[in-house]
């Protein structure tokens, strides 16, 4: 039976290991919405070898964050989870969108700017034409929403002029989706550079999800508070951005205001407020932690999980796939 709920759909990376920024600003929101949508989630490894890879890590990452993933409360009964790579329908609607995607298009999404700037050495093909190859992992699941974190909405917008522009050709084959953005925890930043988001090429001030306790510890007290001698716990973006991105994180774990933390901590300064926070994001990740080398070391389970998620996952795919090719001319049998 076809589900009438509508339909969300949105990948990580598997390129590094998963953070407090990818779970306050994605995961956890993935999982919130469970039963309010038919939910699909995938690994993109397809779109690691932008940059390059080393295959052992690669390999490693990708059934990891499986087991992160279900660890943080991603049901596999109620989403479909699946590796980007076991449904060929991604590559092969990708190479399709290519041909309809401009030049002028891709020339102007940051992230290739951003990327090639970065890698002078390796501006290969690929990392110019991957938001087509995003754009076919959205369109092949006809989803209404795509969550995803700011940094990625103007992928989510070519996505739509393409699926526009090939309807119009066509008559209606793809459903245009909206990006979903989060306001809550939509951009945890740094613990040693408030300045900049929480990113895995920064590691010091990087909380990885399966960072042991006194690791996590270490670096929530080593976390970069405020030049000023005020001491005091205020949400205050502009002049104190440490305190405010650790109020942040304390918030969207616990659930409490800003003004009861600041009444929580009234009177004590950051030698109390940074263990405290860093105490609750040991409370939130033990849990997560555990139960994710529990899953890592079943390999049989995970591996069924994704044989199952591609079956499901390629189900669907292979019929927008399908209708694609009969639209544009292919040759059926
Ligand atoms: P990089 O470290 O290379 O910038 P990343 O760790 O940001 O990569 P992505 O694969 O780009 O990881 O992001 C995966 C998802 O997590 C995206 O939806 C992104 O918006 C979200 N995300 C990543 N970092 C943060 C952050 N610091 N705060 C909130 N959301 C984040
Ligand atoms: N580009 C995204 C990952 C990604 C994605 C997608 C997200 C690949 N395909 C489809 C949503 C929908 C990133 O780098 N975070």
């Amino acid at each position: 039976m076809e589900s009438e709920k509508k339909i969300m759909l949105s990948g990580i990376q598997p390129s590094g290991d998963l953070h407090l920024g990818n779970y306050l600003g994605a995961i956890k929101n993935w999982a919130d919405r469970v039963n309010d949508f038919d939910c699909y989630y995938f690994m993109a490894d397809l779109h690691t070898i932008t940059v390059r890879q080393d295959p052992k890590e690669l390999r490693r990452r990708s059934i990891e964050m499986l087991a992160l993933y279900i660890a943080c409360g991603l049901d596999p009964k109620k989403n479909t989870l699946f590796l980007q790579s076991h449904v060929p329908a991604h590559a092969q609607l990708g190479w399709v969108l290519d041909c309809y995607t401009m030049f002028g298009e891709l020339s102007r999404m940051t992230q290739f700017k951003d990327k090639s700037a970065k890698h002078k050495d390796n501006i290969n093909a690929g990392l110019f034409t991957y938001p087509s190859l995003m754009a076919a992992d959205i369109l092949l699941y006809q989803p209404h929403y795509v969550p995803v974190g700011e940094d990625q909405k103007q992928h989510v917008e070519l996505t739509r002029d393409l699926a526009i522009r090939f309807n119009n050709i066509y008559g209606d084959v793809f459903r245009v989706p909206e990006p979903y953005i989060s306001k809550v925890g939509a951009r945890i930043y740094g613990l040693t550079t408030p300045g900049q988001k929480m990113s895995k090429s920064e590691p010091n001030g990087c909380v990885f999800l399966m960072d042991d306790p006194n690791v996590i510890m270490k670096k929530f007290k080593r976390a970069v508070t405020d030049s000023d001698t005020e001491n005091c716990v205020h949400f205050d973006k502009v002049n104190k951005p440490g305190v405010a991105n650790l109020m942040s994180i304390y918030s969207t774990i616990t659930g409490k205001s800003l003004e009861d933390i600041e009444k929580e901590f009234e009177g004590q300064g950051y030698g109390v407020f940074k263990p405290a926070v860093g105490d609750a994001v040991v409370q939130t990740l033990t849990p997560i932690r555990e139960e994710a080398n529990r899953l890592i070391a079943d390999k049989e389970y995970l591996n069924s999980i994704y044989k199952e998620g591609a079956e499901k996952a390629s189900y669907i795919a292979n019929k927008t796939l399908r209708k694609v090719y009969k639209k544009i001319g292919f040759y059926q049998l």
